[in-house]
Parts: structure tokens; sequence; C-alpha cells
């Protein structure tokens, strides 16, 4: 027998109006209009994805509008798109969350067939029929005010467990303690007889549990360069009440992304920008399977490791240069947003090495870690390494540590690690007590 599974495309925060911020000054090099990474053009290739697809139903879990006052532009896209939902013969429910308190009764009672849940801070219920002659519950509460400071669920009625999965959508605050936006506890979500929650409010979208998902949807785009990552809608799957299952689609045409860059290999400053394009280009190669409708990714770098001489010349030059930074390809351009400089001075080994000072003798050890394999002296230090290792390993507290092998590369780069990180620790201190 074919397995009956009912689809469900779920939206977390859209704010609708919003502009991201942090867009590069000089878009049109790109080939792109800001409006076309907009939460809005986000939501226009949901409901496309939602007809395409056929789903069941689309759920929004509040923050659906940025702003109640001025909103005239992002009521009617949203308006436009819930009608072709509908039209569509998509069932289409949301829930109030702390931005759109006015707004979507309003757009509720003005739109049939577009239902919201919970109106007035009481939990409803509505029984939603499927395609496929299976049915879903779903239970929601809306925020009668902009500020809730009590948990809705304190107010959920008892409820039998139905024969159908039951989906929850709430928008709240989890696990964050007192809180004006309706503050929840993961047990109270956990107890409630409903087999996935679906949240808005927070941004960051969560990991979702394979079987019995609760938390995040996430916002629909990422809206500043803080919020990282995939964004999109997420197309829920029940099979059962037990075995419901969450996919989020890459439909944000905008994507942040934060990176580390080391420049401890770095020969000399010069080089740096060249060592930026590599590392875009990296990412780029580890995001392209999960890019999806992404036009655009910003990059905010951190630099890290031993900087050579004159980075911050080089560096100064090279933030001047940001705006036409350009990394293009398959479609997807990448830009620079910002460059932080995280790194620690390089140290002059030889130079340091000189005298019988703590930093001194450390120095002169790692530069005997740089010779060759076969250097008596560095076969000493390693072999010496070894040993000490070998003894911490045997002792209880550490046996989780297991069988490592201890071979010469992973004591070297061990030693040398450890000795560079112990003397900027040194040195710091000198400075301190300079
Ligand atoms: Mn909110």
């Amino acid at each position: 027998m074919k397995q009956q599974t009912s689809r469900i495309l779920c939206v977390g925060d859209m704010h609708l109006g919003r502009v991201p911020s942090r867009l590069p000054r000089n878009l049109n090099r790109f080939n792109i209009l800001p409006e076309q990474l907009s939460p809005a053009a986000a939501w226009q290739s949901t409901v496309q994805t939602a007809i395409r697809e056929d789903v069941d139903a689309v759920l929004l879990a509040g923050d659906v509008v940025e702003a109640e006052e001025d909103f005239y532009e992002a009521f009617s896209l949203l308006d436009a798109g819930l009608r072709e939902l509908i039209a569509a013969g998509i069932h289409v429910l949301a829930v109030a969350g702390n931005h759109d308190v006015m707004v979507l009764p309003r757009l509720a009672d003005s739109l049939p067939g577009f239902q919201l849940l919970g109106r007035d801070g009481e939990w409803e219920e509505v029984l939603l029929q499927c395609q496929n002659g299976t049915s879903l519950h779903i239970l929601g509460w809306s925020f009668p005010s902009r500020a809730v400071h009590l948990s809705p669920l304190e107010s959920l009625p008892t409820l039998e467990a139905p024969a159908a999965a039951r989906i929850g959508l709430l928008h709240c605050d989890l696990d964050a303690g007192p809180s004006p936006y309706a503050p929840v506890r993961s047990a109270q979500l956990r107890q409630a007889p409903v087999d996935a929650w679906m949240l808005g409010h927070i941004h960051s979208p969560s990991e979702f549990s394979a079987s019995r998902p609760i938390g995040y949807l996430g916002s629909l785009v990422g809206l500043d360069p803080s919020e990282t990552g995939r964004h999109g809608p997420w197309l829920m799957e029940v099979r059962s009440k037990t075995d419901i299952s969450m996919q989020q689609l890459s439909l944000a045409p905008l994507r942040w992304e934060s990176m580390e860059v080391d420049l401890s290999e770095l020969e000399q400053a010069e080089d740096l920008p060249v060592l930026i394009s590599a590392a875009v280009g990296d990412q780029r190669e580890r995001l392209a399977p999960e890019l999806g409708e992404t036009r655009l990714v910003g990059c905010r770098l951190r630099l890290v490791g031993e900087a050579p001489a004159e980075l911050d010349r080089v560096l100064a030059a090279a933030r001047e240069g940001l705006d036409d930074f350009h990394h293009e390809r398959d479609g997807v351009s990448f830009f620079i947003e910002r460059i932080t400089n995280a790194t620690q001075p390089r140290i002059d080994l030889l130079a340091m090495s000189e005298g019988q000072e703590p930093p001194a003798l450390l120095a002169r050890r790692l530069l005997v870690l740089a010779r060759p394999a076969d250097d008596p002296e560095k076969r000493r230090l390693v072999s010496a390494a070894k040993e000490d290792l070998r003894r911490l390993h045997a002792q209880p507290l550490w046996s989780s540590l297991g069988e490592r092998d201890l071979s010469e590369d992973y004591l070297v780069d061990l030693l040398q690690r450890s000795g560079r990180s112990a003397l900027q620790d040194l040195l710091a201190q000198q400075e301190v007590a300079k």
C-alpha cells in the first residue's frame, strides 16, 4: 500500500517590508537589485514552490510583517501571495507574532481562506483535510498584544491525543527566562500532546529531531550578517504521528557567512588578497550543494593566526578595495562585508631566542622543531614528548583519549602549536608587566 504522506510548507519570521542591512553599496555590479534580495522576493518564491510542490498547507509562524505602520507595500505583497495559494487550493494558516498583532487579524477578516489561529491569545485548533484523504490537526496561539510576559502554554486547555498528527504553531521565546515575547520552556512543549512544534521569533533555524520536530523555523532570509547559514522555508512530511520529517529549502536569495582565514602560513602580507580570494573560493565549493536559489553571499572574514610584517598596511588597502571584490560562479556572487583582524604578531624566533629568559628558551625549542626530521636535538624533544604523552594516556582520567597514534608528524605539530601559543601568552604577560 502506498504510504500516506501529508506535506506542509512551514515559514518562519519573514519581516516583510524590511530591507536586509549591510548590502554592498554598488549592488548593480552584481546585476542584482536590492528588491531581489528582500524577504518579499523570498516570499514570492516560497509561494511558487508551494504551488509547484502541490503541498497541502502553508503555515506562517508570526512576524510576517516588519512594521504595523507604514506597511502598505508589504501588505499588498503578502496579500497577493496568499491569494495565489488560496486559489491553488492550498490551506494557509498563521499565528500572529509580536510584530503583527494588528495586521494579521485584519488580513484574515478581509481574505476568506486565510486563517489566523488563536486570535486574542485563545488557543485554537483546526482539522485540515489533506489531498490523500488523511487529516492533520493544527493548533495555534496568536499574540493578543505586542508584549506577553506569561507563557501561552499555561493557558493551553487539556487536550486529548487525537488519532491524526497534531502540529503546533507558535511565536514565542524559548528557554530565555523572563521575556516580553511569550516565554516558553522546552519541557512545556514536550509535555503537550503535540507531535511537532513549529516556532517563530528567533531568526536562527533549529536542528529538528528526526521523529518529533520541535524548534525554530528561522528567518526566511538572513536579515543581517549575524543571521548566517542556510535560510528558507521548511518542507514537512507527515507520515504518521511519530514519523514527521523536516527539510529546509534554500530559497533565500541572500545568504550570510562568517569565515576564519588563518594567516600563519602567509609568507608576505602582500599576498593577503590572493589568500582571501582563495578562502572565498573554498567556501563557495563547500556551500555549492546547498546554495539553491541563493544569488548573493555576504562574507564576514575574521583573520586569525600569526600575522606577517606590514599586515596593517596591506589590510588597510584591502579594506579600501572591498567594494571591488567580486567572486562569481554559476550565477552566485560573493562579496566581503567586513574583515576583522584577530591575528597575533608573528614572532621572530631567531631574535627572540637570544638570552636565558623563559621566552628565549621556548623560542630555541621551536627553532629546533623546525629542523629536519633526522636532527638529533629534534629527535630528543619529540621522543621526550612521546614519553610524557604515553604516561598521561595511561592515567584513568585521560584513558578516553585511547591509544592515539603518536606519530612523529602529530607530535611535531602538537609541540609547535602548543609552544607557539605558550610563547604568545608569555609575551602578552611581559607586555602587561611593562
Ligand atoms: Mn518576534
